[in-house]
């Protein structure tokens, strides 16, 4: 599924799009698994978890203007843990990162109803507040419904995956000095906003994956249709085999480690919360 094409694309702008990643039935199965979950949290209830996934995540749901996300929600449907084990998924990332293994990390899962703008995602990367250092540490994205200019497309800035400095996330603690490495926040806004920036726009059917490297500045429009449907992504983040634990004061604690000192400076993910779950074949 994977060709070079692909894999030079995501080297120099950051971002690709795998036509057809996932086949119907993996739409129909992980949608399906969705509105479950998210049932289960408008019943007022947390969903349970169903599989053993030692992952510390909990699962979250919160509403946003013209929308839904919630995060950590992988182990709570038999569905995601056979798509992590049977579908395309992992040979996806690891091919697209050349990650000799990997693990999974965490989960999102983002809703857009309607066309309040307020809706569009705003700009961002997502290492910006990891603790994980590497180039093998992206976010896999799952269009579950159509995807066209007009509902809420992705977008990104074209090579802000070879940015050498790191942003200072609007989540991270603000009275604190910033690491030597670490912009302001509004030196990536005023990038994507500057006349001449490469913005890409990335529409796709159910069933395409994006690739996102963790560098890679990215956001999503609002959708502009006017018409009361929906749109619907999961999204799923990896640790590939270049990766190492190594925090800064910017980094956001993983919540839910009853052990911290799993952790270690320098080190790759600890099996007994980040099992591998692909391995290249030799
Ligand atoms: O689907 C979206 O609107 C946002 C996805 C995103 O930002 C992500 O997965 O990091």
């Amino acid at each position: 599924m994977i060709t070079q094409a692909h894999i030079d694309e995501y080297q120099e702008i950051g971002c690709v799009r795998i036509e057809g990643a996932f086949s119907q039935h993996w739409v129909d199965r992980i949608t399906g698994a969705i509105e479950r979950v998210s049932a289960t949290f408008v019943a007022g209830r947390t969903p349970e978890a169903v599989w053993d996934c030692p992952v510390p995540i909990s699962p979250t749901r919160y509403e946003v203007p013209g929308g839904e996300q919630m995060n950590g929600v992988m182990a709570c449907a038999q569905e995601f843990q056979d798509w992590m084990t049977h579908s395309p998924a992992t040979e996806i990332v690891g091919e697209l990162t050349g990650a000799d293994d990997l693990r999974f990390w965490v989960d999102a899962v983002f809703r857009k109803t309607g066309s309040d703008e307020r809706q569009a995602t705003p700009w961002h990367n997502d290492e910006c507040t990891y603790g994980y250092k590497g180039t093998q540490i992206p976010s896999l994205w799952m269009a579950l419904t159509d995807v066209s200019e007009d509902n809420a497309p992705l977008l990104t800035l074209a090579g802000s995956n070879h940015d050498e400095h790191r942003y200072h996330s609007t989540f991270a603690p603000q009275d604190i000095e910033r690491p030597p490495d670490y912009l302001p926040w509004q030196h990536l806004l005023d990038r994507v906003h500057a006349p001449d920036a490469d913005i890409r726009s990335w529409p796709a059917r159910a069933g395409d994956a994006l690739l996102i490297h963790p560098k890679t500045i990215h956001g999503s429009r609002a959708r502009t249709g006017g018409d009361e449907g929906s749109r619907l992504s999961f999204s799923t983040r990896w640790l590939g085999s270049d990766a190492r634990w190594d925090p800064n004061p910017l980094t956001l604690p993983l919540a839910n480690l009853p052990d911290q000192n799993v952790l270690v400076r320098g080190e790759a993910p600890p099996e007994s919360i980040f099992p591998v779950v692909w391995r290249r074949e030799a």
